[in-house]
């Protein structure tokens, strides 16, 4: 404290002065001086042999220079920042692997005790990960990458005092082919939070688990899932329509002549592995050989081949008789057009097609 301190108040505190003397301040020096002066500053003076001026509010009371509280100001300069925690592991936080739930946590204590806030001021935490304001819990799941974030994180008081940090997380991407999911032969590469089976024929599905080759499409009445919007056909005999093209209908589709088609269209591109066909049952309607044409958009059609020859499948005089077929080489197709090249009488026929998912 200076010997000699001069304050110059207000007219706010002047007033407050005039009214309770005793109650507000005491001057406890003796020879102290207390003026008015003109223009309604006030000066209080220490005496001649110096002094400090002290001014001690009553109960919880306090001192005001206008509208500013000087304990509360006090108290805000003399407030000391929080201090970081030495239990917190400064620096890295740890380095954890893709998908793991994490529940990690920073701390700093204010010297006044008080309540303190967490916010990231710079750097990034791995996409996932929240740091929680008021406790300083940070929680997730981690990323599924190799990657070190940085980030800075501002501890505050309730005066506003602060004090920052960088701390870091390691994250290493999960080998997700370690459980070794692909089955059949299929090779297994690993991606992020997920993996991606390469199935060896004629296996497929996630995990290649499925044989396409003997998983139908649905187009089979008994096993219905192509719907019959999805059943076309082209030169069809008499009130024959797409719809009777499936495997095991009571009758089967039936054709003019080999300009005649029947068409599936699967609602999506799939694997196709197979084909199954019976002859038309109430006569002697059936196919002794036919060829497929397949399309992804429907306008570019490619026909099934051996080598560089178009691919014949053959049918069965016993019409009801299942004939099936592998393709040699399995392809990928939304609409599939079942064409008849050598039949008996008509070309009568229905079909089921085997594959999978893609
Ligand atoms: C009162 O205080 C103001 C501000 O410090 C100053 O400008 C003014 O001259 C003072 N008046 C007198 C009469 O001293
Ligand atoms: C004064 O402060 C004390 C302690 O903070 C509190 O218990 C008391 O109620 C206060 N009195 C008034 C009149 O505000
Ligand atoms: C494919 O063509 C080859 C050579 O012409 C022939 O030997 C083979 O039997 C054909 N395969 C089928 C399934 O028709
Ligand atoms: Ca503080
Ligand atoms: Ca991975």
């Amino acid at each position: 404290m200076s010997r000699l301190l001069i304050l110059v108040f207000s007219v706010f505190i002047l007033t407050k002065f005039d009214i309770c003397t005793a109650s507000f301040f005491d001057i406890q020096y003796p020879d102290v001086f207390f003026t008015a002066e003109q223009g309604g500053n006030v000066t209080i003076r220490a005496g001649p042999n110096g002094g400090d001026i002290i001014m001690i509010p009553q109960g919880n009371g306090t001192v005001f220079i206008g509208q500013t509280d000087m304990l509360k100001l006090f108290q805000i300069v003399n407030s000391l920042p929080p201090v970081w925690s030495e239990k917190s592991p400064h620096g890295t936080l740890g380095t954890f692997l893709g998908g793991k739930s994490v529940s990690l946590s920073v701390s700093a204590q204010d010297p006044e005790n008080g309540k303190v806030t967490y916010e990231k001021v710079s750097g990034a935490l791995p996409p996932g990960i929240h740091l929680d304001k008021n406790t300083g819990a940070i929680t997730g799941r981690i990323p599924d990458v190799d990657a070190t974030y940085e980030f800075g994180i501002r501890v505050t008081d309730s005066h506003g005092k602060y004090a920052d940090q960088i701390f870091s997380i390691d994250t290493r991407e999960r080998d997700q082919c370690l459980s070794t999911p692909c089955l059949h032969g299929g090779t297994c590469s690993d991606d992020i939070d997920d993996f991606v089976c390469a199935c060896a024929k004629p296996y497929g599905g996630k995990t290649c688990n499925i044989n396409c080759g003997s998983m139908p499409v649905g187009i089979d009445l008994n096993n219905k899932k192509i719907p019959d919007a999805q059943m076309s056909c082209h030169y069809c005999y008499g009130d024959s329509a797409g719809i009777d093209g499936r495997l095991h209908a009571p009758q089967g589709w039936v054709g003019q002549n080999t300009n005649s088609w029947l068409q599936v269209d699967l609602g999506k591109e799939m694997e196709l592995h197979a084909v199954a066909n019976q002859g038309y049952t109430s006569s002697s309607y059936y196919i002794l050989t036919y060829t497929i044409k397949y399309s992804v958009d429907g306008n570019q059609f490619y026909d099934v081949k051996n080598g560089t020859t178009v691919m014949d499948f053959s049918g069965s005089s016993n019409v009801n008789s299942v004939v099936k077929h592998t393709f040699l080489t399995p392809f990928r197709a939304r609409f599939v057009k079942f064409i008849p090249k050598t039949f008996h009488s008509k070309p009568g026929m229905r079909v089921e097609l085997y594959g999978c998912d893609v």
